[in-house]
């Protein structure tokens, strides 16, 4: 893959090396940045909600872009990451955020890898959000509210991270460089998700070259994937929790969505676990619909390919909640039973969220 990827990205790396169009820009974004209400107090980092690779090294990369540039500015999280960000940041050896699960009244925050309040710290709706980096479609919290939003519907959060450091003539030490290429490769599954575009190739091709990982960086991804894939000891309830996002308003509904993946033998079962714990979710979070995606895991038909032991296989798409099978029945297909519908295409949660909305905002 490194091979086809570095003919792809040489000569774009080069042009975008060598011409100084950026100076401009960049003198704006500096100047962007001085005219900010920082305040006194320290400035909080914070990516979403039920934490994810991506969520934590995002605001880990950037606020550590906005101490070298002169801002009091830390990293954190507003709840307990998931087991494949401990398993990177162990492998990679750098420290996670602390946590601090709310913040009191005009703290001053910069989001990444979110747009929505019901995904964001406890309090950011009474704090002041001085900037937004993220790479998903805006949501409830208005960008006209955010002095400064940089939003770019590429692979990661870190590889828009990655372009800033590039285009401000900031240096990536190692240790940025590999909490950068963690969130790059979560996001994007090593450049394999639907969701990967041109800008994050090169800065896998960048980050991955500056680090020497051309022979371990498949390896690495394949744990990784592992890592978020297991849900051994876990309660069922926090399995269904492990990567969900909420969103207060699509189309008047408080809606959350679930992403999950289980090899096709335990599906039945696991989808029966899973429908059983979604009502006590609903009622706890106080939400209108519920769902999940499941990717569906099959033994790769390719078994000389040791790092892929799995393939996905369509998906299923669970849900709880009045209303919710005539949503799934119109954005994924007539139900297989109560509570499940399949899709031979592999979703994304993105593209469930396009759908939804576009669907309410039609229904409303
Ligand atoms: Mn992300």
């Amino acid at each position: 893959m490194l091979a086809a990827i570095l003919t792809i990205c040489g000569s774009f790396m080069f042009t975008a090396c060598s011409t100084d169009n950026n100076a401009e820009e960049e003198g704006e974004f500096r100047t962007m940045l001085k005219s900010l209400d920082w305040g006194t107090d320290t400035t909080f980092v914070y990516g979403h909600k039920t934490p994810d690779v991506d969520a934590v090294c995002s605001s880990l990369s950037y606020a550590r872009l906005m101490r070298t540039l002169g801002y009091n500015c830390k990293a954190k999280v507003s709840g307990a990451v998931n087991r494949e960000t401990e398993f990177i940041a162990n492998l990679f050896g750098f420290a996670l955020p602390d946590l601090k699960s709310n913040v009191i009244p005009q703290t001053r925050l910069i989001l990444t890898d979110h747009s929505e309040y019901a995904q964001s710290v406890d309090g950011a709706k009474e704090a002041v959000i001085l900037q937004e980096i993220d790479h998903h479609a805006e949501g409830d919290i208005p960008d006209s509210i955010i002095p400064y939003v940089r939003r770019e519907m590429i692979g990661a959060t870190c590889t828009i991270i990655y372009e800033m450091y590039r285009e401000l003539g900031v240096e990536i030490d190692d240790e940025t460089a590999r909490i950068l290429l963690a969130g790059l490769l979560s996001d994007t599954r090593n450049l394999t998700k639907a969701t990967t575009q041109y800008e994050d190739s090169v800065a896998w091709v960048a980050l991955v070259t500056q680090l020497h990982l051309e022979d371990r960086v498949d390896e690495i991804s394949r744990q990784m994937s592992e890592a978020s894939n297991n849900y051994y000891g876990m309660s069922d309830i926090d399995i269904f929790l492990s990567d969900y996002k909420e969103y207060d308003n699509i189309g008047g509904k408080a809606i959350g969505i679930g992403s999950l993946d289980c090899k096709a033998s335990e599906m039945e079962d696991f989808i029966n676990r899973m429908l059983a714990v979604m009502p006590q979710v609903m009622n706890d979070k106080n939400l209108d619909m519920l769902f999940a995606k499941i990717d569906n895991k099959v033994p790769n038909p390719d078994e000389s390919n040791p790092d892929d032991l799995f393939v996905d296989d369509g998906t299923y798409f669970i849900y709880c909640g009045e209303g919710s099978q005539t949503v799934a029945d119109s954005i994924i297909g007539p139900s297989l039973r109560e509570g499940v519908a399949y899709s031979k295409e592999k979703i994304s949660r993105r593209q469930i969220v396009t759908m939804l909305t576009e669907l309410m905002e039609r229904l409303q």
